[in-house]
């Protein structure tokens, strides 16, 4: 059995620690892969997996093993593949590990997500190494068959198509939700803080839909929480005309999958729900994680051309995805938006099928390890 060694350091939030802990899980699930995952800020990973505990040194679950990363990093056995989560920087005595190993480990440097042309020339390319004679290779996830992929377990559709009527009666409920009224229209919203947000919540309150929102815990719930001048604590509903908003706790991972499963149109944010809302075959709207000179804006674009290449309502999608990302008036965009929720929904499937083609980035990243072995 391949020992695998995944390194994650938390920059912020929790998309690193989300991809890496899929990654692990999906490893030793579909692969028999032996896994340790080393997380530097634990409490962040308690947070989407609460039977963690956040200051153990090492603990096991689902079969992973989850280790401290300490600043002290202990001198340890390196593993046969070694995982450097989007460039973190694994320990120098690492490094030394690995290259006293008598077969050099497959060291591969898994990047962040674009759906830019640039990656798919950088994919798979090698990074020489200044100070030892390891070879890392860097693999990017991505929406074509020239990248790695996107991570999707084996059971993820049959899942999602089994989540039908009952089962989400039953979801509702074990979040203390209200059960939904006929014809209402329910709606995520996981985003960073957005100027937008207070345009679209007067939007929804002055109709013509009756709109619940589900409003996930940090920037979300706090600009929420502003915008109607009430404390917002996770479970309580505020109302305003057609508008309900019920505040969320901070939920375990598969249940937030299937709360993007559950809902009509999710709003998601950065990398690793951005993904599962694709998977979710519901409309979406992505805010990219904020970054400096507005690279962010360029990743939107970027992502669009490919996504609306033939989508019927493409301009609809555009219009409503840039005025929440600060180009233009969300209020009439969102208008255009749901009047063209069927189609979207459509082309939300045909685009998972498409994504389905590239292959799932694990299976891609254990055929791209045995290629490297063989050099
Ligand atoms: O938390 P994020 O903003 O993470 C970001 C991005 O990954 C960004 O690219 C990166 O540079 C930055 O972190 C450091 O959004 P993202 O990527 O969607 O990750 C959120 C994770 O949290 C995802 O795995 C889903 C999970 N989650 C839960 O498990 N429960 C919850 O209740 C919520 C709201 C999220």
């Amino acid at each position: 059995m391949r020992r695998w060694d995944i390194f994650c350091k938390v920059v912020d939030n929790f998309g690193d620690v989300g991809v890496c802990w899929r990654l692990a899980r999906q490893l030793a699930d579909e692969h028999g892969a032996d896994v340790r995952l080393w997380i530097d800020r634990l409490p962040s990973f308690a947070r989407l997996c609460p039977t963690a505990s956040p200051d153990a040194e090492a603990q096991r679950i689902e079969g992973i093993e989850i280790c401290r990363w300490p600043v002290e990093f202990p001198n340890v056995e390196a593993a046969d593949v070694v995982i450097e989560a989007f460039a973190c920087q694994l320990p120098e005595n690492y490094i030394a590990a690995m290259s006293r190993r008598g077969e050099a480990p497959a060291w591969i440097n898994l990047e962040y997500l674009s759906a830019e042309s640039w990656v798919e020339g950088c994919h798979r390319l090698p990074s020489p190494q200044m100070n030892n004679s390891l070879a890392k290779y860097f693999f990017f996830p991505g929406f074509t068959r020239r990248t790695g992929g996107l991570l999707r377990e084996r059971g993820l559709s049959a899942a999602r198509d089994a989540f039908g009527e009952t089962a989400e009666g039953d979801f509702w409920r074990s979040l203390g939700a209200p059960a939904r009224r006929e014809g209402e229209l329910r709606v995520l919203l996981f985003c960073y803080e957005n100027a937008a947000l207070p345009e679209l919540l007067r939007r929804w309150a002055e109709g013509p839909e009756t709109v619940t929102v589900f409003v996930t815990p940090g920037a979300a719930a706090d600009q929420t929480a502003d915008w109607f001048g009430e404390p917002f604590s996770a479970g309580s509903i505020l109302r305003k005309s057609m508008l309900s908003a019920f505040s969320l706790p901070y939920l375990p991972q598969p249940i937030f999958d299937r709360l993007l499963w559950a809902c009509d149109v999710n709003f998601v944010r950065g990398e690793d729900s951005f993904v599962r809302a694709q998977w979710a075959d519901r409309p979406f709207v992505w805010q990219p994680y904020p970054q400096s000179e507005e690279t962010h804006l360029v990743k939107l674009d970027a992502f669009l051309s490919r996504y609306l290449e033939s989508c019927e309502p493409a301009e609809a999608v555009r219009q409503c995805w840039n005025a929440w990302n600060g180009r233009g008036g969300i209020a009439t965009a969102w208008t255009d938006f749901i009047a063209n929720r069927a189609a979207i929904e459509r082309h939300c499937k045909d685009w998972a099928n498409l994504l389905d083609q590239t292959g799932d980035l694990v299976h891609n990243l254990v055929s791209f390890v045995l290629e490297i072995e063989d050099l």
